[in-house]
């Protein structure tokens, strides 16, 4: 389950965050496919319990596996699915399968269906209050998680009072699995698995063990889904561990974001950059999918710890750019809707109660409150860059004992990054064969012509780079499918 499912020559993800199904199919067509996107994690596509206020957590509560939400129903996510698969743009689902809504309250979900959660009944499924966790599996006082340390506590108990799955149980097991197959027929090409460290690693076998392979017309015969687990990982003291998960299926590491915070917020030298990766302490490459910020840290849930995200362009850009750059991980890029930090709650904008059309404006970037980072010229083509140099490894590394770097991939590509306080003026050893190159950073490379800065390799290889540290985007990125 940890071969990312990507038609051939994609290697990166985008997280649509709270979009609609029909925007998300036309942006396969118009952008995401064009531009070399391998695929899009999408929101939760179950029926979901409704908040006042329609807050974007809601889509945290599922009440049924029926495929109706704000984001479209069951026909709008296959016709998206279709759409997208046809333009070799996968489709990653957000699996919430460790629980059911909140235990108390009552209601009906995005598809109708009542659920109670005192009772713990979800008829819409059914599941009743026999297939969860009770005071038989969880000892602590009110059957919430307190103690991160005791990990019965944390795969037993009520994560923030949600209604916890007892997926020990076959019968349980089933509901998840026939859902997850609903999807893999459907055409997606993986899952995220939402707190995958509030479920055993054992009963998460038993589920994927149930699972069907791609669909053959689009992935080939005998492809197993793409599976990434969200188990927050620290590296502290915690009872669960990364690696519990990582013999199996990939995990999203939560170190690498907030690792790279610290170096493009001045707390470590970006030189130590040059053994970024596993001698960091981090896992296998292979084992992770790795992000600058995710939906919840970008708003301070599920630990927020400093990382960078849109609301700091200038970091959040370089940042991006040294992840897309570097071969470290599987590469999931951010797509936010603007809010005010001191309503972490807001859903997406929307009208009433459905969401809104995402806009989009002549220059690429997105408006009605949609950030579309995933548009932004400097990420878009350091998504490109790293299809050009994958399989390729770090050389010709070099930095000036402090904030300025540079590195190459093989003879592919080269980035050179200026975080200093000064300015940057070097010939450096690119790696690259003789031309002349467009800096993808400061402009596109539109076949034959280039709207940012000309870089001229030599036939040694050596390139002359300025850079005005004071710049708005302080950092050169050349490659072999961006040269005159
Ligand atoms: C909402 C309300 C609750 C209410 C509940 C039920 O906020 O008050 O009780 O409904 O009615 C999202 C929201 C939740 C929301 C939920 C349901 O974020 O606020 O609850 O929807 O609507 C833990 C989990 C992790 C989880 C994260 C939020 O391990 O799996 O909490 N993330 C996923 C999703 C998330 C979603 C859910 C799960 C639920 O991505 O969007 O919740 O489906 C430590 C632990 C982490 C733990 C954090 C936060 O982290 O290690 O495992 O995450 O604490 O509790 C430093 C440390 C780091 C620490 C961090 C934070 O960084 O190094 O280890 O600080 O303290």
């Amino acid at each position: 389950f940890s071969n990312p499912t990507c038609a051939p020559g994609r290697h990166s993800i985008v997280h649509l965050f709270e979009w609609k199904w029909s925007d998300i199919a036309q942006e396969c067509e118009r952008f995401l496919g064009p531009y070399g996107y391998c695929g899009v994690q999408i929101s939760p596509p179950n029926e979901n319990c409704v908040i006042t206020n329609r807050p974007w957590r809601e889509r945290y509560q599922p009440v049924s596996y029926k495929l109706t939400t704000r984001s479209g129903d069951e026909h709008r996510l296959k016709d998206m699915i279709d759409r997208c698969n046809r333009v070799n743009v996968r489709i990653y689902a957000d699996a919430v399968i460790n629980h059911m809504t909140g235990a108390g309250g009552s209601g009906h979900g995005t598809a109708g269906s009542p659920w109670n959660g005192q009772t713990l009944s979800y008829p819409g499924v059914p599941f009743s209050g026999w297939d969860f966790n009770s005071g038989n599996e969880c000892h602590s006082s009110d059957m919430n998680i307190h103690n991160y340390n005791d990990a019965n506590e944390v795969r037993n108990c009520r994560l923030v009072n949600l209604a916890d799955l007892k997926l020990g149980k076959d019968y349980v097991r089933d509901k998840i699995a026939e859902y997850l197959n609903h999807l893999i027929d459907l055409g997606v090409g993986g899952f995220r698995v939402d707190a995958a460290k509030h479920m055993w690693p054992g009963d998460l076998r038993a589920i994927f063990a149930r699972l069907h392979n791609l669909k053959s017309d689009v992935f080939g015969s005998n492809v197993k889904p793409f599976i990434y687990q969200e188990v927050i990982d620290m590296g502290g003291n915690e009872a669960i561990k990364a690696h519990e998960y990582t013999t199996f299926a990939r995990v999203t590491d939560f170190i690498f974001g907030m690792k790279l915070a610290q170096v493009f917020r001045h707390k470590i030298a970006a030189k130590w950059l040059y053994n970024w990766g596993e001698s960091w302490g981090q896992p296998n490459t292979n084992n992770v999918v790795v992000f600058i910020d995710n939906h919840d840290n970008q708003r301070g849930h599920g630990g927020g710890g400093g990382v960078l995200t849109h609301f700091e362009p200038k970091l959040y850009k370089l940042a991006t750019e040294f992840m897309l750059a570097h071969p470290y991980g599987f590469t999931r890029i951010m797509s936010s809707y603007d809010f005010d930090r001191s309503n972490t709650n807001l859903g997406p904008p929307h009208d009433g109660s459905s969401i809104k059309d995402v806009t989009i404006n002549s220059d690429l970037k997105c408006g009605g409150g949609w950030t579309c980072e995933h548009r932004w010229r400097q990420i878009f083509n350091m998504v490109a860059f790293r299809n050009v140099v994958m399989g390729t490894n770090v050389q010709n590394w070099w930095d000036n004992t402090n904030y300025q770097i540079a590195f190459g991939r093989g003879n592919k590509g080269f980035i050179v990054m200026n975080m200093d306080s000064s300015r940057l003026e070097q010939t450096l050893q690119t790696g690259l064969p003789a031309g002349t190159y467009c800096d993808v950073i400061s402009g596109n490379y539109e076949d034959p012509n280039c709207t940012g800065k000309m870089i001229n390799v030599g036939n040694d290889g050596r390139a002359h780079f300025s850079i005005d540290n004071s710049s708005d985007d302080p950092s050169i990125a050349i490659h072999i499918g961006a040269r005159k």
